[in-house]
């Protein structure tokens, strides 16, 4: 697939807010503060400021949708597991999050794992949440420019003693030099030709 145009939509928290539905599926990126949503967001659409990434987690504290080719919809999530903020917006953002995930929204979620950490608590609840109730979902490891093809092999052991998954089943990604881009697109179109789910 090839990404023409993308757009900025609109941020949202509550459901009312959410643009109508365009397509048979949108696409979420959920994961840790940090772990690059934002950042992949803008090297799969090729648009280097379309998502604000930043240094500082906790950037992303809103839904904001995105408008892919006129035709579906990108949703960046905020991350969660940040401790430096006050414990009542921590609530404020999982609740956002929690009603775009537990919302009728027809969608397809990728949950982001960094390659250099082992899933954290909160990883294995969303992974676990969204198991219960049947999300369709796919994992992409992130930042894979920081490791060499050595550190891979040793960081997704490490990361199996906690998360069970097939490595033709997830999908490796560095923002860096975009690298496992294409793979991510042709998914994502197989998913809007109904060949997937
Ligand atoms: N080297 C490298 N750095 C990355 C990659 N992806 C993200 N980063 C850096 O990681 C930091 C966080 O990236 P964001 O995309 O803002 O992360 P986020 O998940 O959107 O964070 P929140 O909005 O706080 O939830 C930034 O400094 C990015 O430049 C990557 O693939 N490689
Ligand atoms: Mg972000």
């Amino acid at each position: 697939m090839i990404v023409k145009q993308a757009d900025f939509v609109r941020s949202a928290v509550f459901e009312k807010d959410y643009p109508e539905e365009l397509s048979n599926i949108e696409f979420a990126f959920v994961g840790r503060s940090n772990v690059g949503k934002s950042s992949l967001i803008n090297s799969i659409t090729g648009r280097n400021k379309l998502a604000k990434t930043s240094k500082t987690p906790g950037r992303t504290q809103l839904i904001n949708y995105f408008l892919i080719n006129k035709e579906f919809f990108f949703v960046d999530l905020p991350g969660y597991g940040f401790a430096k903020v006050p414990k009542e917006m921590k609530k404020e953002w999982g609740l956002t999050m929690e009603r775009y995930l537990a919302s009728p929204r027809k969608k397809l979620v990728f949950v982001l794992l960094d390659i250099r950490r082992i899933p954290s608590g909160e990883d294995l609840d969303m992974l676990r949440w969204l198991d219960h109730y049947g999300t369709p979902f796919k994992i992409i490891f992130t930042k894979m420019d920081k490791v060499s093809n050595n550190d891979k092999f040793k960081a997704l052991k490490d990361i199996r003693t906690k998360v069970d998954f097939h490595n033709d089943d997830v999908f490796f990604h560095s923002s860096l030099n975009n690298n496992g881009k294409e793979q991510v697109l042709e998914y994502i179109e197989n998913c809007l030709k109904g060949e997937i789910e």
